[in-house]
């Protein structure tokens, strides 16, 4: 059954949790990215996808290809969290022979379909599985998860050209637009607004939402599309830990010990209101 709005931001909480403890276990890694798509990861794992986390390669299974590959705590803490793998695993991550590494590894752990990290070449990936699946009259979906700063690449841009060709309707973008990349904001480094305007310029159908409302997620990808389809999703990176949200400087970098106990404070007291409402 899927789960309720409530249960979804439960959910997310979880996995923001999840994200701080890696991270400061890890003692490096991505903070921003991963807390400002956990909604989205909730509601694509728990409400939209397709798929069988005990059976991963599963034929009739929707594919989840992660571009922006430094965000996978998020990808990593959604999946352990479907039962792809136990939540044990989470505390190994970017540690020497773990599967779970800073970039995601494909082969290495159940649920992880793609190998990524250089970034810009999940839309041309996910074009060319979605390609495949349309040749073969097949119903599985392709949902690609992109960031912004992927957007200031030329080959991204090559792949948003190339998908309305062939007409594909089984090929959903997911894009990050929390307006942060390495090192600023993305609108002072390589202005990318209006991004939806310039997708319906390509010919794709465009939509922009709160990326951090799981029922608006579930409602964008769940419209019946007649052509390839974007939904931008406006987040806030770093969600639900004050000092990080909003703040660039939070890109690559992981809480220290003392900056993790008040970030899981700070969740676990979202956690307590979100209980009680
Ligand atoms: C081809 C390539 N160039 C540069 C990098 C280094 N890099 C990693 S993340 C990043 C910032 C990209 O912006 P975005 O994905 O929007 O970052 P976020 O919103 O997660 O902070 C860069 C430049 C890379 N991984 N791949
Ligand atoms: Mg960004």
């Amino acid at each position: 059954m899927a789960a309720s709005i409530k249960q979804l931001h439960l959910i997310a909480n979880t996995i923001r949790q999840d994200i701080i403890k890696m991270l400061a276990n890890a003692g490096s890694g991505h903070s921003a990215g991963p807390l400002g798509m956990a909604d989205v990861f909730t509601a694509l794992y728990f409400s939209v996808l397709k798929h069988q986390p005990k059976h991963p390669n599963w034929e009739n299974r929707d594919i989840l290809v992660l571009s922006n590959g430094h965000i996978c705590p998020v990808l990593y803490a959604t999946l352990s969290h479907a039962g792809y793998f136990p939540k044990e695993m989470l505390m190994t991550l970017r540690k020497l022979g773990s599967s779970l590494q800073g970039h995601p590894h494909r082969g290495t752990l159940p649920g992880i379909e793609t190998t990524s990290g250089p970034l810009g070449s999940g839309l041309s990936q996910g074009i060319g599985m979605a390609l495949a699946l349309k040749i073969d009259k097949r119903k599985n979906r392709v949902f690609v998860l992109t960031s912004d700063g992927e957007h200031e690449e030329g080959n991204t841009w090559e792949a948003i050209m190339l998908a309305p060709k062939y007409k594909l309707t089984n090929l959903t973008v997911l894009v990050d637009r929390n307006y942060i990349q390495i090192d600023g904001n993305t609108e002072d480094i390589c202005p990318l607004e209006s991004l939806k305007k310039k997708y319906e310029a390509f010919n794709w159908l465009a939509e922009e939402i709160n990326g951090n409302d799981p029922g608006a997620i579930i409602k964008a990808c769940n419209k019946k599309n007649t052509k390839p389809t974007a939904i931008i999703c406006k987040t806030t990176p770093g969600k639900g830990v004050s000092f990080m949200e909003g703040k660039y400087e939070w890109h690559g970098k992981p809480p220290k010990p003392e900056e993790a106990q008040k970030a899981l404070k700070e969740l676990q007291m979202q956690r307590r209101k979100l209980e009680n409402d």
